[in-house]
């Protein structure tokens, strides 16, 4: 019985199909009539081989066409002739997948625009000072400056001299010959300075000697600062002088006068021989 014992589906020509199931159903029948197999078994194989082959005829003609080499369509079997299902509904979603790996970087892209200036930052700690400078080139000068307070309240000046020989001893000299006494701070009556504007006084006389010696003093306020003595020479004409600066307050009074007794007083003065005494502010007191 293994003659009929092929695989269904396999690679044959139709034609050598059905030659094949002639053959299956002739040795069925050649059986079941020689009675080498008379049981009810055999008889089953003979109508099942007679059904097979009334299946396999409708379908002879169609498929002697078929090309040598194509492969056999599966049998279909009880289904053969059934009318096709409607289709089923799609299935549901399936879960989402793992995530993928990562993908490998990507080019260096392009120089992207210049930011928004940023916002100004906290003031930094002071420096270490410097070294110094080279000196610069001198700067142009300056305007003219406004006029200065007069001065006329601050001059006191006198230059007078003697007339006249003087005679008298342990007194002021009295200059009465006038070189310049514009603000009369030299009082003719009495010869004294009178100091109307406190400072500085430069203080000087030249005193002419003749037929005595002479000893003379400045005074301040009553009391001699100065002294200048001269001896007379017989016959000749001497000369005293002497110069002093001194500070003054207002007030102060300021003179010449012969000192000793009258053979010391020699301050002489004629029409060509003069005996002065001068004085002047050099600085006022700014105080
Ligand atoms: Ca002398």
């Amino acid at each position: 019985m293994g003659s009929n014992n092929f695989e269904v589906g396999t690679a044959f020509p139709m034609s050598t199909r059905l030659q094949r199931l002639g053959h299956l159903l002739l040795i069925s029948i050649l059986t079941a009539v020689c009675g080498s197999d008379s049981t009810p078994e055999g008889l089953r194989m003979l109508l099942l081989g007679a059904v097979l082959l009334l299946l396999a005829l409708p379908s002879l003609g169609q498929e002697t066409t078929e090309k040598p080499g194509a492969l056999l369509p599966m049998p279909k079997g009880a289904c053969a002739g059934w009318m096709a299902g409607i289709p089923g509904h799609p299935g549901h979603n399936g879960t989402p997948g793992r995530d993928g790996r990562d993908g490998v970087p990507g080019e260096k892209g392009e120089k992207g625009d210049t930011g928004l200036t940023g916002p100004k930052g906290d003031t930094g700690e002071s420096g270490v000072t410097g070294v110094e400078g080279p000196r610069g080139f001198p700067g142009i000068p300056g305007r003219k400056g406004e006029p200065g307070e007069s001065a006329y309240v601050y001059r006191s000046a006198f230059s007078v001299g003697l007339e006249t020989r003087v005679t008298v001893p342990n007194m002021p000299i009295r200059f009465t010959k006038i070189f310049y006494n514009q603000q009369n701070h030299y009082d003719v009556t009495t010869g004294k300075f009178h100091c109307n504007i406190p400072g500085l006084y430069y203080f000087s006389f030249h005193i002419t000697v003749y037929l005595k010696d002479v000893k003379v003093s400045l005074y301040k306020k009553d009391k001699a600062v100065l002294f200048t003595y001269d001896q007379y020479q017989d016959k000749n004409v001497d000369q005293a002088s002497g110069s002093v600066l001194l500070y003054l307050e207002k007030g102060d009074q300021v003179w010449l006068q012969a000192y000793g007794d009258e053979e010391n007083n020699g301050v002489y003065a004629d029409n060509v021989n003069d005996s002065i005494f001068t004085g002047f502010l050099l600085y006022h007191n700014i105080e």
